[in-house]
């Protein structure tokens, strides 16, 4: 597709497509595309745009090159308590933009070639949707450098590959190749890296000619399964959101307007 560039970021690239597909691109490929706060802070920018967008129908997350997706956390500015931005100020605000992509209704799909290790994994992991590159390679690396992502990062990860192999992935923080990863479910297809970008703009197309609110219902019933009670708010938001489309949710709101005892009786109660 052509993409149009849809913003001004430093640690990022954001852009749009005609046909409805919003692309980020973490932009530090001297760094693997490791993440530091304001990385985080753009894409969380970049994703609320992308959400909010009526004509955006499904958002790609990638790193730019062909070496990494991401490496996670960016070592040389982790201070005491968390990575250190302009601020000063010590964050994990990576656990915040995980959230965001969870709870976002419209798809979210990582497009990893090369270097997915650490919180870039997790990341990954997060978003709906894997299509990777012949040349990816996966893999948990905490233990090892003194960090741990106990949250999705492993309870996730357990219900898309199992308890043994979530154990194994986290306590030995082995790197794991792309067809590996497929073999684990952890990814949905892998193509050769010259593809990479059209394979996942055709899942993208495949996806925008479904029904949205379909999908948005389905993703939010995918998470309740896991999410508790945060999962339960995301799944009854969407039967709300319903529920003001309809007549009878309409007739109480005009029944207050109008200063009206509202009129339910017309309703069927359906069995
Ligand atoms: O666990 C969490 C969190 C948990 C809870 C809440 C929030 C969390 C937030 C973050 C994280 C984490 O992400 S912890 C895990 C952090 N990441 C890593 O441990 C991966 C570190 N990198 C590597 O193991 C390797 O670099 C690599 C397997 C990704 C690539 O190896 P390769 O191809 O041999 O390249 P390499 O030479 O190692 O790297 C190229 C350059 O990129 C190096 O810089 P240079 O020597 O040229 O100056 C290297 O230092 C830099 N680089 C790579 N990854 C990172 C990085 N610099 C900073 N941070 C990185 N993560």
């Amino acid at each position: 597709p052509e993409w149009k560039k849809a913003g001004d970021f430093e640690d990022i690239l954001y852009e749009k497509s005609e046909e409805g597909i919003a692309k980020i691109t973490i932009n530090r490929p001297q760094v693997r595309n490791a993440f530091r706060p304001l990385t985080v802070r753009e894409m969380e920018t970049a994703l609320a745009d992308a959400r909010d967008d009526e004509n955006i129908g499904v958002i790609i997350l990638t790193g730019q090159g062909k070496d990494a997706f991401c490496s996670g956390g960016d070592q040389k500015v982790r201070g005491n308590g968390g990575y250190v931005g302009g601020d000063g100020v010590p964050r994990l605000n990576v656990l915040d933009f995980q959230r965001q992509i969870r709870t976002c209704p419209k798809p979210v799909i990582a497009m990893v070639a090369g270097w997915c290790v650490g919180g870039g994994h997790v990341l990954h992991m997060m978003c709906d949707l894997t299509i990777a590159a012949d040349n990816a390679r996966f893999g948990q690396t905490g233990p090892r450098v003194g960090s741990f992502d106990g949250g999705w990062g492993a309870s996730y990860m357990a219900r898309i590959v199992g308890q043994k192999k979530a154990r194994e992935i986290w306590f030995l923080c082995r790197f794991y190749d792309a067809t590996e990863a497929l073999e684990m479910g952890l990814v949905n297809t892998v193509v050769p890296y010259e593809e990479l970008e059209a394979e996942t703009v055709q899942w993208c197309r495949e996806i925008l000619a479904n029904s949205p609110i379909a999908i948005r219902c389905l993703k939010a019933a995918l998470n309740a399964d896991c999410d508790g009670q945060a999962g339960l708010q995301e799944l009854a938001g969407n039967a709300t959101l319903l529920y003001y489309m309809t007549e009878e949710g309409k007739e109480g709101k005009e029944a207050f307007l109008e200063k009206r005892r509202p009129n339910f009786k017309k309703f069927p109660r359906l069995p």
